[in-house]
């Protein structure tokens, strides 16, 4: 016998509108998470919407032979940024097919390893910065962050730099991506009777960010067709590669929205995961010492080099664990190929959104036990970590359509975690700093900010 999904009673026209915050969405879908358990369900802008919340369900809905990403609410409005981009692209979409044949060799560990230089470079420039304004300034961590990843990939990726750290404000980009990504949400947020007039002030704000960001791509790949160079980057293989099967080349549309794509998806959740995981070391002592002891018997005073990142087991068990609790892309959503029971009892149709909820999915206590919510790295150390019950740790989505960009994250994280222990003793600036959660698409900590002294006087 299939059951009622459950759900919190709506108002007639606004559904459960009210049930969601909009400024600490997460905060409310973990209470409705804690309230119901795996599952639950809310209508929003006139559209039902299940949230998965168990390993036991989400297990099940990762089956690439019975569901598909979906691309639903906030993801429809950023295709109106990024088109078929391999992101946003639907499944089954023609030019993300030969995108992802055509450029998955460019996101391996040969070319990402062939990165590590000047993804250093951007980091010392934070390190530098932080040593040189002084053990009292209040570091603003999750810009400063920004600035990082920002700067990485545009470097990386592009070979462009946004020189980030030399500016009091962010590049012009960061400003416009934020736009639209919270244009994005509230678009998808807006109730469907209502009259578009209402809107057209914030939709013309909407689409002169989008065109800010097209103005900053279509600029990089023109200066490159000027300059050439033969740079292994992404932006040479997308303008080179051709897709093994088809012989096709990408067509200017697709290198533009691919390479806005890349600088938006290849920044904001490192840039969160960096800040979490402070936050996290910062209140966890014993992690903290174990973190920074690591770098010192790994790396010791010299110069981080790439053959001493696969040594740092302890920190790249804190990086598990800081995405396992603060997944910075908090959810994503796939829908059943044909009607389906999940669960063995609850009836879901093949137009419906289910959201795969990891802030619960995460801290399920049949896989992570009773002390699920507490930062405990060892968990994630390679040993413990091998042996999780499947998908228990989904931080970058799910097989074919999961992130192209996990080693690139996962190398600069690395290294910039390494660098910044290896230079500073950090503080908090308040003591008694209560988490909070600001999200956009992605999850970062607001208004956490700390301090850092240098360690080595002679610096
Ligand atoms: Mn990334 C897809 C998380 C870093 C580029 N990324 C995804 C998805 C998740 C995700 C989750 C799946 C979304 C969905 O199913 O709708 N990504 C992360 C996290 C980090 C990250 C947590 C860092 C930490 N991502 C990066 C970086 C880049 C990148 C860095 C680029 C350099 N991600 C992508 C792209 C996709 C993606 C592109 C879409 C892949 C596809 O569908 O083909």
């Amino acid at each position: 016998m299939a059951e009622a999904i459950p759900s919190p009673r709506g108002l007639p026209i606004l559904g459960n509108a009210l049930d969601i915050d909009a400024e600490y969405p997460m905060t409310s879908l973990n209470n409705l998470a804690d309230r119901y358990g795996e599952i639950f369900k809310l209508s929003l802008g006139g559209h039902e919407r299940v949230f998965i919340c168990s390993n036991e369900l989400l297990n099940e809905v990762m089956d690439e032979r019975r569901f598909e990403k979906a691309v639903t609410g906030a993801l429809v409005h950023i295709r109106s940024a990024v088109h078929d981009g391999l992101f946003t692209a639907f499944p089954g979409e023609h030019n993300w097919e030969v995108a992802h044949r055509a450029l998955m060799p460019a996101f391996g560990p040969v070319p990402i390893n062939a990165m590590f230089d000047e993804m250093h470079d951007i980091a010392t420039q934070l390190i530098l910065k932080w040593a040189r304004y002084g053990p009292d300034h209040e570091i603003k961590v999750s810009d400063d962050f920004t600035r990082l990843t920002l700067d990485s990939i545009a470097l990386c990726a592009m070979g462009t730099r946004f020189n980030s750290f030399y500016t009091e404000e962010m590049h012009p980009f960061v400003k416009a991506m934020v736009g639209v990504l919270v244009g994005a949400g509230e678009r998808a947020r807006r109730p469907a009777f209502a009259p578009g007039y209402l809107y057209r002030a914030a939709d013309q704000r909407f689409q002169e960010n989008v065109d800010l960001l097209a103005k900053v791509a279509t600029n990089l790949v023109r200066d490159r067709r000027q300059n050439p160079t033969d740079k292994k980057d992404l932006l040479n293989a997308m303008l080179h590669n051709k897709d093994p099967k088809t012989g096709e080349h990408l067509t200017e549309e697709t290198i533009t929205n691919n390479m806005i794509t890349f600088l938006i998806a290849g920044h904001e959740t490192t840039s969160g995961l960096l800040s979490f995981l402070f936050y996290e070391l910062l209140k966890n002592p014993e992690a903290y010492r174990k973190a920074q002891a690591e770098v010192d018997e790994v790396v010791g005073e010299g110069p981080v080099t790439v053959q001493h990142l696969s040594k740092l087991k302890y920190i790249n068990a804190v990086m598990r664990e800081t995405l396992r609790l603060h997944p910075t892309a908090p959810a994503f959503t796939v829908r059943a190929k044909q009607d389906e029971i999940i669960g063995g009892k609850y009836r879901v149709t093949k137009d419906m959104p289910l959201v795969c909820f990891l802030m619960a999915a995460h801290r399920d206590h049949a896989v992570y036990g009773e002390d699920a919510e507490r930062f405990e790295p060892e968990r994630m150390l390679d040993e413990p970590f091998g042996q999780l019950p499947p998908n228990a740790w989904k931080p970058f989505g799910n097989g074919t359509r999961g992130c192209i960009g996990r080693q690139f994250a996962w190398q600069e994280a690395l290294l910039a975690v390494a660098m910044v222990l290896q230079n500073f003793d950090l503080s908090l600036v308040d003591p008694t700093y209560k988490l909070q959660i600001q999200s956009t698409l992605t999850i970062k900590p607001k208004g956490f900010s700390m301090r850092a002294k240098v360690r080595h006087p002679d610096f």
